[in-house]
């Protein structure tokens, strides 16, 4: 039994269609609470964050919103550290993927001042590593893992630099399958543990994911998890304004968090990028519900044999 809160964050500034503010509303009404709740968790719906205020922010370059993105990510980082201080297990519901820039921030400050090191398991069709200098669509959920591995150029997120960074070895991507030129190569010079499709095509989700676990354990680190729905085959999780086709299947999306959920490390995530208005007749929502379930413990039979992951209780 998890302490487990929901924080709203409706956020689109940091995309380029309107859609993601409704994302919150939509996994809600989906029954995230009560298909949670059902698992024997006591679960509490914090409501909707607000963006902080950010007067007369000016970035140079292509970005866009950089205020407004800037606001949430303020917000978001007070709103990650203060759950994870109080010994919750926060699930954030977006809104555009610009704010795991705040959540992944905030988990690793706190996983600092606890001297923890923080693990971050990023599911998406990108990498999302692009800086300021980089980005050519100016759209900033296009960004946040090189906000949280601390790239130079971020300084206007927080009005400063990030004191408490992820380590990018602590990184692993899984299901890549659209990266731009610049941000390829910045991916590969920090040394991000990137598996893209054709790797999951040729060992599998469990080979890759497995060790990373196993590593998280042994340093006995808090995990992140960030879900953005892109990460998904197109096919069945249309409600996303980024697809990108052979993404991960069904199968493949509930193995990962069926392991996750028997390594007991999850601390905290996000499911990121649900745009409400592109799906059809709420599967899509219903969906990411369902995967949030396979974390937190549904499972069809429970196993006779334990897998080599298993830890929980
Ligand atoms: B998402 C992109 F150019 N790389 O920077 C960009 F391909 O949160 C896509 O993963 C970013 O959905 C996608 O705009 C952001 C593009
Ligand atoms: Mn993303
Ligand atoms: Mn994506
Ligand atoms: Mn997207």
């Amino acid at each position: 039994m998890r302490q487990v809160t929901l924080y709203g964050a409706g956020m689109e500034c940091g995309a380029s269609q309107r859609g993601p503010v409704m994302g919150p509303a939509a996994l809600r009404t989906a029954g995230i609470v009560e298909t949670l709740s059902g698992l024997g968790h006591m679960v509490e719906d914090r409501g909707d964050l607000r963006p902080e205020p950010v007067a007369g922010l000016t970035v140079p370059g292509r970005a866009r919103n950089a205020g407004a993105v800037a606001g949430w990510v303020r917000a978001l980082k007070a709103g990650a550290e203060t759950a994870l201080a109080a010994g919750e297990l926060p699930i954030f519901l977006g809104g555009d993927h610009a704010l795991s820039a705040g959540t992944v921030a905030g988990a690793s400050a706190h996983a600092a001042a606890a001297g923890r090191s923080l693990f971050v398991l990023w599911l998406d069709a990108h990498t999302d590593f692009n800086t300021f200098a980089t980005t050519e669509s100016g759209n900033l959920h296009g960004t946040p893992a090189a906000f949280f591995c601390g790239l130079p150029g971020f300084e206007p997120f927080l009005g400063g630099p990030l004191e408490t960074p992820v380590a990018p070895e602590r990184v692993t991507m899984l299901g890549i399958r659209s990266v731009d030129r610049a941000e390829h190569d910045l991916v590969l010079a920090h040394g991000l543990r990137v598996h893209d499709m054709r790797e999951i095509d040729e060992r599998g989700v469990a080979a890759l994911l497995a060790p990373f676990l196993d590593e998280a354990a042994a340093a006995g680190a808090m995990l992140h998890v960030s879900l953005d729905v892109d990460f998904l085959e197109p096919e069945i999780a249309p409600a996303v304004g980024t697809t990108v086709p052979g993404g991960a299947t069904f199968r493949e999306a509930h193995l990962i968090m069926e392991m996750l959920h028997e390594s007991g490390l999850v601390t905290s995530m996000d499911i990121a990028e649900l745009n409400p208005f592109l799906d059809e007749a709420g599967r899509t929502a219903r969906l990411m519900v369902d995967l949030a379930a396979s974390l937190f413990g549904r499972r069809v039979m429970d196993r006779q044999t334990r897998s080599r992951w298993s830890r929980a209780a």
